[in-house]
C-alpha cells in the first residue's frame, strides 16, 4: 500500500523545486458564520474530497473561487489563508467572482453546457454565447491569479475538472515555462455526443495545451482520442497514447481516482462516529429496523435518484413481506439550484417520495426517508456504518467516490454495495452487485438479493472490495499521476 510519505518522495523527485499549484473551481474549505462566530464546512463534491488529502501531504497552493459568506474575513491581502484551518498544511488562495461571472461561467457554460454534454443521460445541453464569454473570462482570471503568484518562476500547475478547460492555454501563453496537467473528473462522451458542442474546437485546443491529460478510465481516454481524431487536424500517437497538436504533445492517461482508505477506516471506528451512530438512529427512528439501505448523492439528474426510489417502490410491490423491516434512507445535498433542471428534479423527488410513502406506509413505518440537511464527515461515516446496503445508481458517473468510501468504512466486513454499471467505479469493484438503473424490475430484484445475501458471502465480497480500495488508494492515484510527468 502506498502512503502519504511515498507521495511526498515522488513529489520531491518529480516536481523538485518547481512550485506546486492546484487549481479548481470549488474550494476545499468554506468559511461560514455559525452562532455569531466564524467556522468552516467541507463542501459536498468528489473532486475536493479526493484532493484535500493529497494537498495536505504535499503542501503548495490551491487556487479556487471563494464561495463562503465568511471567506473574505479570514484571508490576507492576497486572498490567502492556511488550511486545514485547525492545522494548516497548504495555502488556499481565493479568487472572487462577480454574480454575473458565476452565473455565466459556473451555472451557465460549466453546468448547463459541459456537464450534460459529457454525461450521457439524455438531458439536453444549453449553449449560450454570453455564458461562453464568462467561461473564458473566468478561466483567464484564474490564469492571471496563478501567474501573479508564480511570476517567471518554474511551476507545475495541476488543473481540475471541466470548469477550467481553457486554463492551460492561457497559462502557457503568459509563461511557457509552466508545466500543466489536467484531470477531468467527469466522463468524456463518445464523439457523436460531443460533436454538437459549438465550442468544441476551443475546448479541445484548451485541453491539448496541457502536457498531461487524465481521465478516470481508459474508455474515456479512447473517447477523447476518437473525438480529437474527428474534430482536429492533430496526430494521435497510439504507441505513446498521446496527441500531437501544432507541435505540442499531450499524454492521455487513465487514473482511477480513489479515497484515503486508512483515514476513512480509522474515522469509522472513532468515538465521535459511534456517538453519531446513536444520534442518527434516534433522529431517523431506525432503531427497530432490520435492514437499512442508504443512498448518498448530490441532488443531480446524473445520479439516478428518481430511478433508485422507483426501484425501491418496485421492491416493496414485488416483495411486500419486507414492509416494516426495511427502510431506504437517502441523503441528498442540494446543488446547482439556480438551474431550472435541478429545481425540477428536486420537486420531482419530493413528489415521488410522497407517492411511494403514501402507497406503502403502515402505521409508524414509511419506506423512504429523504434527508436534505448538510452532514458532517462524522455523520456520513455513521451512515456508512449503520447501512446494511449502500445503493449507488448513477445513469453515468466518472468514478463515484461514495462506493469507495462505504467500502473503506466497513471494517466489520459486513455491508453490501449495489452499484450502477455506468459508473467508473464499476470497472474496478468487481465484487459489488451491479445494476442497470434504467431497469426497475431487475433493480428491485438486486435489492432483494443484497438483503438476502448470506453473512459468509458478504464477508468474502467485502474483503475483496476492501483489498482493491486499500491498494488503489488516493495516494497511489496521485503518485501515478505525478510520476507520469517524468515522461514529458
Ligand atoms: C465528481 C464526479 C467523481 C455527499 N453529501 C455530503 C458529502 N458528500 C460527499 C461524499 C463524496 C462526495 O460528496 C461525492 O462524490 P462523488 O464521486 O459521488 O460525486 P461528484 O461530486 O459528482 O464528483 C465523480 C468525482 O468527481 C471525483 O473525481 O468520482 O464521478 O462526478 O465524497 O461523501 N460530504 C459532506 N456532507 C454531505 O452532506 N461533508
Amino acid at each position: 500500500m502506498l502512503t502519504k510519505r511515498d507521495l511526498r518522495k515522488v513529489i520531491r523527485k518529480v516536481i523538485g523545486n518547481r512550485l506546486l499549484v492546484l487549481a479548481s473551481n470549488r474550494e476545499p474549505y468554506i468559511h461560514i458564520y455559525k452562532e455569531g462566530k466564524i467556522d468552516y464546512i467541507r463542501p459536498v463534491g468528489g473532486a475536493v474530497t479526493a484532493l484535500d488529502p493529497v494537498m495536505r501531504a504535499c503542501g503548495g497552493i490551491w487556487v479556487a473561487s471563494g464561495s463562503g459568506p465568511a471567506d473574505k474575513k479570514v484571508v490576507n491581502k492576497k486572498g490567502e489563508v492556511g488550511v486545514p484551518p485547525e492545522n494548516p498544511k497548504y495555502t488556499l488562495k481565493r479568487i472572487w467572482l462577480s454574480k454575473e461571472e458565476e452565473n455565466g461561467y459556473y451555472f451557465g457554460f460549466s453546468n448547463k453546457a459541459i456537464w450534460p454534454l459529457c454525461h450521457v443521460t439524455y438531458t439536453r445541453p444549453v449553449f449560450e454565447e454570453s455564458d461562453w464569454r464568462h467561461y473564458k473570462k473566468v478561466n483567464e482570471k484564474f490564469a492571471d491569479a496563478i501567474i501573479k503568484k508564480i511570476g517567471r518562476k518554474k511551476a507545475f500547475v495541476w488543473i481540475q475538472d471541466y470548469h477550467l478547460a481553457l486554463l492551460a492555454k492561457y497559462l502557457k501563453e503568459k509563461n511557457p515555462n509552466i508545466k500543466t496537467a489536467h484531470f477531468w473528473h467527469i466522463p468524456w462522451p463518445n464523439p457523436e455526443a460531443f460533436r454538437i458542442c459549438p465550442k468544441k474546437k476551443e475546448i479541445l485546443e484548451g485541453l491539448l495545451a496541457n502536457d498531461l491529460l487524465g481521465f478516470h478510465i481508459l474508455y474515456f481516454c479512447r473517447n477523447f482520442l476518437e473525438t480529437v481524431n474527428l474534430e482536429l487536424e492533430a496526430r494521435v500517437d497510439n504507441e505513446r497514447t498521446s496527441v500531437i497538436y501544432r507541435g505540442h504533445e499531450t499524454l492521455i492517461r487513465g487514473f482511477p481516482i480513489s479515497v484515503d482508505f486508512e483515514e476513512l477506516s480509522k474515522l469509522s471506528d472513532s468515538k465521535k462516529v459511534a456517538k453519531e451512530v446513536s444520534k442518527i438512529k434516534e433522529e431517523f427512528a431506525l432503531t427497530k429496523i432490520e435492514f437499512i439501505i442508504m443512498g448518498l448523492d448530490r441532488i443531480d439528474y446524473t445520479k439516478g435518484i428518481l430511478e433508485k426510489i422507483k426501484a425501491v417502490d418496485r421492491f416493496f410491490e414485488k416483495y411486500p413481506e419486507y414492509k416494516e423491516r426495511v427502510v431506504f434512507i437517502q441523503k441528498g445535498a442540494l446543488s446547482r439550484m439556480h438551474i431550472e433542471t435541478y429545481k425540477d428534479l428536486n420537486d420531482q423527488i419530493n413528489d415521488q417520495v410522497e407517492d411511494v410513502n403514501w402507497k406503502h406506509s403502515t402505521e409508524g413505518w414509511a419506506p423512504v426517508i429523504f434527508a436534505r440537511r448538510h452532514f458532517s464527515r462524522e455523520e456520513i461515516s455513521a451512515f456508512y456504518k449503520i447501512a446494511d446496503i449502500c445503493l449507488i445508481s448513477p445513469l453515468h458517473d466518472g468514478m463515484n467516490l461514495v462506493a469507495k468510501e462505504y467500502i473503506a468504512a466497513r471494517n466489520d466486513l459486513s455491508g453490501v454495495v449495489v452499484l450502477s454499471q455506468f459508473t467508473g467505479a464499476a470497472r474496478e469493484l468487481k465484487s459489488v452487485i451491479q445494476v442497470n438503473p434504467y431497469d426497475p424490475d431487475s433493480f428491485a430484484d438486486k435489492i432483494k438479493k443484497a438483503i438476502e445475501m448470506g453473512a459468509e458471502e458478504k464477508q468474502k465480497k467485502m474483503e475483496r472490495l476492501r483489498k482493491v480500495v486499500l491498494e488503489n488508494n488516493i495516494y497511489k492515484w496521485a503518485i501515478k499521476f505525478i510520476s507520469e510527468l517524468q515522461k514529458i
